[in-house]
């Protein structure tokens, strides 16, 4: 038996001492799980559930001191924080049944609730940031609300943890981390996997700690207070470590621990000794709750199963019409791209208050590496902040301001570290509004520089965006020369509702605004939000099309003259600025056309936006010649090496004069 189970048992707190809120709260979670687990043996339930049997106080020790308005982050064992916040167990369990009627609309399941300010997720870890960005997104209404996150031990070996407790601390925001230490993660012995202790981590980031254990339920419910009461006077993050028992498997049935150690604490468990005294008043509490229940499941039996909700940007649900208009020409100059976006971020900031901006270097004159966000820390003090260097939390407090209801706009230095970032988008930004049941939106930028002919090397010049296309939820974008970012960005601050990554190819900064049409070519924008950019022969019909995006623009428009010097060859050029979702319309009105397609793109070719175009076109009814030009290697530091590799004028000829021998 291992030590943990030779603790000698507390006495039970009398009923009365414990309070009927807080000891109905307990009871309410004890038999609502003790449901789950019956219905599961009855094969009811699918999937799996993680019960939090024997942990019930530190939910409800905690919810306790909780305000009308705080946030709550939660994770795979959330049931018993969410019943200790919000009561709402018949919601709950339609959630878990799989029902219309469920807190999410049976969409999120039991590892994924959303009601009222409250929101669990199934990534260990995961929800760190966002509870910093939330408690940002509190102090900026000033409204003396606090964040409150809650996480087990094994979850402490995630280091998104570390970055958000230190960005939580640099910015003293009014967070409070909730660690529920029950000794294991699944089947390990944390004293495996945690080196040193939660407190000595919580001491290093400067963080108040705060300590108790289920055991002792009353004085747990005091610790709660004081260290709620902390965070919210004082306006500072603060670790609560809890220490409690799982005394049922950690999903179903998977328990490898001792059972006599499972047993002992059974024994000392405070809700089975407060029964066992059979307690008048707390058996009729008992058997009101388990009425409650029955008839809760009676009604959630008869409610209807989970409707699947197509999201509102799916590519399929979005129109193709596409109204060609003529490019006007602008007074924009010659003006660099860098300082058109800037210029225009200086307006939305003056707007909306709510506009917030973070990411590594962007304050003060520095004003981010390619000098974007220049003054606007100064101009707009507060509202533009240096984080430290965390891509995943500077993702992942945005979410968290954006589910604060701010406008964030977020920098990633340069697009190659978005990579740190990607389950902060995949499982958080872009999964949120689905899995929850269409309950929440995250407007979220994510601003980055990608691209290479600038010979930064292998880890600072990529265009890494295939890997990010297609995550359903994210609206990608490639900012062009032929389109005025302030427009894009304007768009994105004032109507997005959904994550959206926009890259600005790293050229494009020096570059001013093309708005001159090459010489015999008249250039057109689709009516699209997001427009999307055709360069046409003026009186000749185009043999091939060529499409391409972001900093691919410039260089292929530039090919156009040169092949029709040497081949007498006309194309017509398409450029979608959003990538995904795809609207192919553009691209498939014009191959309907030329009956050939040449894809060019600054970044790998399997796998990738070009092969997604091309089997798009191969559904549709067109019959079509295609070529795909990009690289699918890495980049090498060499300028001579790296010109060679990313398409280039000699080899988009070259592929346009196989095309068209075809
Ligand atoms: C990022 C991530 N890795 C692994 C898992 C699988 N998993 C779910 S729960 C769990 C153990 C979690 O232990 P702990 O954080 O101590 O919480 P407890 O289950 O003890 O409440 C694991 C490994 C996961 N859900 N998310």
């Amino acid at each position: 038996m291992s030590a943990r189970a030779q603790a000698s048992s507390p006495k039970p707190e009398s009923p009365v001492q414990s309070g009927p809120v807080v000891l109905r709260r307990a009871l309410l979670i004890r038999r609502f799980e003790e449901l789950l687990l019956e219905l599961f043996a009855q094969g009811k339930l699918n999937g799996t559930v993680h019960t939090c049997l024997g942990q019930e106080w530190s939910g409800v020790a905690v919810a306790q001191a909780a305000q009308p308005g705080d946030t709550v982050f939660s994770n795979h064992r959330g049931h018993g924080h969410y019943l200790a916040f919000h009561e709402n167990a018949e919601d709950l369990l339609a959630e878990i049944m799989g029902k219309s009627t469920g807190l999410c609309g049976g969409f999120g399941g039991s590892q994924h609730l959303c009601d009222r300010g409250f929101y669990s997720n199934g990534i260990l870890g995961g929800m760190s940031p966002s509870a910093v960005g939330s408690a940002w997104a509190h102090r900026l209404k000033t409204d003396k609300n606090i964040s409150i996150v809650f996480h087990g031990d094994g979850a402490f070996g995630e280091g998104i943890i570390y970055e958000s407790m230190n960005i939580a601390v640099c910015w003293n925001l009014p967070v409070l981390w909730v660690i529920e230490r029950n000794g294991y993660a699944q089947s390990t012995d944390c004293r495996q996997t945690i080196a040193g202790s939660i407190e000595a981590r919580a001491m290093a980031f400067g963080l108040r700690y705060f300590r108790g254990d289920t055991w002792h339920h009353r004085d747990l419910i005091e610790k709660a207070a004081e260290a709620m009461g902390y965070v919210r006077a004082a306006g500072a993050p603060a670790v609560l470590e809890i220490e409690t028992y799982r005394l049922a498997a950690h999903s179903k049935g998977d328990d490898n621990r001792d059972p006599r150690e499972i047993e002992s604490f059974r024994k000392k468990d405070p809700l089975n000794l407060l029964l066992e005294q059979g307690d008048a008043s707390l058996i009729r509490l008992d058997s009101e709750i388990k009425q409650e229940l029955a008839k809760a499941l009676l009604r959630c039996e008869a409610a209807l199963p989970c409707e699947f909700r197509p999201k509102p940007n799916d590519a399929g649900a979005r129109s193709i019409v596409w109204t060609i208009i003529r490019q006007e020409a602008t007074t924009k100059g010659e003006e660099r791209y860098s300082a058109l976006i800037y210029r225009e971020f200086v307006a939305l900031f003056s707007r909306y208050q709510d506009l917030v901006m973070i990411g590594e270097d962007i304050e003060g004159h520095y004003g981010g590496a390619f000098k974007v966000s220049r003054d606007l820390s100064q101009r707009y003090p507060g509202r533009v902040r240096n984080t430290p260097i965390s891509e995943a939390a500077i993702v992942g407090v945005g979410t968290g301001l954006a589910l604060g209801g701010q406008r964030p706009i977020v920098e990633i230095m340069f697009g190659d570290f978005l990579s740190l970032a990607f389950d902060q988008l995949l499982q958080h930004a872009c999964k949120f509004e689905t899995m929850y049941g269409g309950k929440v939106s995250v407007p979220l930028i994510v601003r980055t520089p990608m691209g290479g002919r600038r010979g930064y090397g292998p880890t600072h010049s990529q265009c890494i965006e295939s890997h990010f296309l297609g995550i359903p939820g994210l609206t990608v974008l490639a900012l062009n020369v032929r389109v005025d970012p302030a427009r894009i960005y304007r768009d994105l601050v004032e109507k997005i509702r959904h994550p959206a990554l926009v890259i600005e190819n790293k050229i494009l900064y020096t570059r001013p605004l093309r708005t001159k049409p090459p010489q015999g070519y008249n250039v057109f924008l689709s009516g699209e939000e997001f427009p999307c950019v055709r360069v046409s022969p003026e009186s000749i019909a185009p043999q091939i099309t060529v499409v391409c995006y972001g900093g691919m623009v410039e260089i292929v428009e530039d090919c156009l003259l040169k092949a029709f010097e040497e081949m007498e060859l006309l194309c017509e050029l398409i450029c979608p600025t959003q990538l995904a979702p795809l609207n192919l319309a553009p691209i498939a009105e014009s191959v309907r056309r030329t009956g050939k397609v040449l894809i060019v793109e600054e970044g790998k070719t399997f796998a990738a936006f070009g092969g997604e175009v091309l089997a798009q076109l191969i559904e549709t009814n067109i019959v079509f010649k295609a070529r795909r030009l990009g690289y699918d290697h890495y980049i090498p530091a060499s300028f001579v090496l790296e010109n060679q590799l990313l398409p280039n004028e000699q080899s988009i000829l070259k592929t346009l004069r196989e095309l068209l021998h075809e």
